[in-house]
């Protein structure tokens, strides 16, 4: 229903106006007694923007983080005064982390009564002021126009968070009863935004060729910058004999099956990636602000050229020695140009029969019988059955690894995860929005029972829309991931890592979605089909071997020595962890 032409206008019809004339159509959140006014202007122009009740402002804000990714648009949450605004914080920051343009609209006091110890009262301004690239609040119906326009564009031209408050009352204040200051005159703003080409400089490419033209063994790290830059890409990596690795924000900008990729970096990546990256003489950075620094060529060892958008990227984590800012697809395009093809594919050909042989230790980790439960049957079954076009999200976790190394990506999938925040318990909600945006498409999640505690939740919200999502829980009782930190990074035993046993078949059951349970390997894929043609949302919890390695795919000497002294002080669980420590994919990840 729209709102009658009648009607005097609000600030909160005003700020929908606004967000309309944005391209916002939909606004995740959850109602309270500071944003009730603008929940009222929703609801007369629920034909223009819908509202997405979450469960909690959390996963709200991690599904309009989600929504930019998936969209490119603005990501739009809401959340009333005090605890709403504070919910926010996680999913702000995911969108912060990973250069999401968001828009968050908060609730404050009654004007005056802010700042006096009255109920729920929190600076909304100076809590978000971190987070947010833009943080203001709004205090008057002739005030919402400017600051609204503004915060739409500061997300969307800084691809980050912009944050508006709005007190009770202004909330529900007519434009006639707002007096304009003499200088704020009618008209002057508008919803104008263009973005800009951003050619890359002439030297910039000489001297990137010239490095480029001089290498032997050169490696192309490709992120989520270079996301439509996937023909440059191929194209460039053909012509220099150079494998692309990916960081996991790029997992989804070549196919993993494209014989020039090698798969993820870092912790959670393959060991060809890795070999590539020891062993490289040059590298070319795209579009990636990879954070793990360890899992780069050494200082020193490669000669590194970095292309991104934002000069403040460059040289974060790696010596640059020629920075090219600009477009990755306009700058790739522009080197591809001054390259001539490398004859010598000798280090391709090494890394490519590393990655063979990282695949048949993929599988034969797969393949393994019995039980418990091996996470990697889990995972690999879940693969085989993907849509050419689904949508995988994943959680935070060794979920995420098993996700990182056993999806492989096909050309017309998207892949989405909180990456450099990395937060538990933002796979339901990423999922939440990947199937609001994307209709039809198959959305699948991966998750860990630790994360999935965070926003279970949510599997509520699946149910109220009708979202045809498919999650798989790896569930093995730990927070895994740190489990193994503890016990291979520090040499310390486990400790506090342990879950209580939860059946969330069950849990799911009772947010009416369907609810599964894998418990033995040979009953994986018949499961799996089961869940595959069931046309509503469904849960499918494996119950998993706790005991199973999360490793890097290359070991260093440490993690061995740090292993026994763990093990030493955890006799009960030793046997059990060096039994699959000398099953694949464990053995190959740990060979030196
Ligand atoms: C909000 C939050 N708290 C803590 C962490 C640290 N952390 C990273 S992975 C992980 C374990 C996650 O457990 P689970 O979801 O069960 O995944 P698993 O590793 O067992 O697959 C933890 C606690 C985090 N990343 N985010
Ligand atoms: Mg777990």
């Amino acid at each position: 229903m729209s709102i009658a032409t009648s009607q005097p206008k609000t600030a909160s019809h005003l700020l929908l106006d606004v967000l309309e004339q944005w391209g916002i159509d939909t606004i995740y959140g959850l109602p309270g007694d500071g944003i009730n006014g603008i929940m009222e202007a929703l609801r007369q122009r629920q034909d223009r923007i819908r509202f997405i009740l979450a469960r909690n402002e959390e996963g709200a804000a991690f599904m309009a983080c989600a929504h930019a990714k998936w969209t490119g648009k603005i990501g739009c949450c809401l959340a009333t005064t005090g605890p709403g605004g504070v919910h926010l914080l996680n999913g702000l920051y995911d969108a912060k982390f990973d250069r999401a343009p968001v828009l968050a609209i908060t609730g404050l006091p009654y004007q005056d009564l802010m700042q006096t110890h009255t109920q729920q009262d929190i600076d909304h301004t100076r809590l978000f002021s971190d987070v947010a690239a833009y943080s203001t609040a709004i205090f008057s119906a002739a005030h919402v126009e400017n600051a609204a326009s503004l915060a739409c564009r500061t997300a969307l031209a800084r691809r980050g968070v912009a944050h508006i408050a709005l007190p009770v009352d202004v909330q529900e204040q007519k434009l006639e009863e707002s007096e304009r200051s003499p200088r704020n005159k009618p008209g002057h703003v508008t919803a104008a935004y263009v973005e800009a080409e951003r050619h890359p400089n002439a030297d910039a490419i000489a001297n990137a060729a010239d490095i480029l033209g001089k290498g032997e063994k050169i490696v192309i790290l490709a992120g989520q910058g270079a996301v439509k830059a996937r023909v440059e890409l191929l194209e460039i990596a053909e012509l220099l004999g150079a494998p692309i690795v990916k960081a996991l924000l790029g997992k989804a900008v070549v196919p993993d099956h494209h014989p020039m990729v090698m798969g993820g970096v870092g912790y959670l990546g393959t060991r060809p990636s890795q070999q590539a990256l020891e062993e490289c003489d040059t590298l070319l950075i795209v579009g990636s602000g990879f954070p793990y620094i360890e899992y780069y060529p050494k200082p020193g060892q490669a000669r590194a050229i970095q292309i991104d958008i934002d000069p403040t990227r460059i040289s974060l984590r790696y010596p640059i020695e020629a920075p090219v800012v600009g477009d990755a697809a306009l700058s790739l395009r522009a080197l591809i140009e001054q390259l001539h093809p490398h004859a010598d594919r000798s280090f391709l050909e090494r890394i490519q029969r590393t990655k063979e042989a990282w695949l048949v230790s993929l599988e034969d980790g797969a393949e393994r019988e019995g039980q418990p439960l091996k996470p990697q049957r889990v995972v690999r079954d879940l693969d085989l059955r993907l849509a050419e076009d689904a949508i995988i999200v994943t959680d935070c976790g060794h979920n995420t690894g098993l996700a990182a190394q056993y999806v492989m990506m096909r050309s017309n999938q998207l892949f989405g995860v909180s990456g450099t925040l990395a937060c538990m318990g933002a796979g339901i909600p990423y999922a939440v929005a990947a199937a609001l945006v994307f209709p039809g498409r198959q959305v699948v999640a991966v998750v860990g029972d630790g994360g999935l505690s965070m926003s279970v939740a949510e599997l509520a919200t699946i149910r109220k829309y009708d979202l045809p999502i498919r999650i798989v829980v790896i569930n093995n009782s730990s927070l895994g991931q740190i489990q193994w930190e503890q016990m291979m990074f520090l040499g310390h035993p486990e400790f506090g890592c342990a879950l209580e046993p939860v059946n969330f078949a069950r849990i799911a059951e009772g947010c009416g979605l369907k609810g599964l349970r894998i418990t033995r390997s040979d009953e994986c894929a018949v499961i799996m089909d089961e869940a595959f043609a069931h046309p509503g949302p469904v849960l499918i919890d494996a119950v998993v071997d706790a005991a199973e390695p999360m490793l890097p795919p290359k070991r260093r000497e440490t993690y061995v020595e740090n292993m026994e002294k763990a093990l030493q002080q955890m006799p009960n669980a030793r046997s059990e962890i060096e039994r699959a420590m000398q099953e694949e994919p464990a053995r190959t990840a740990l060979q030196p």
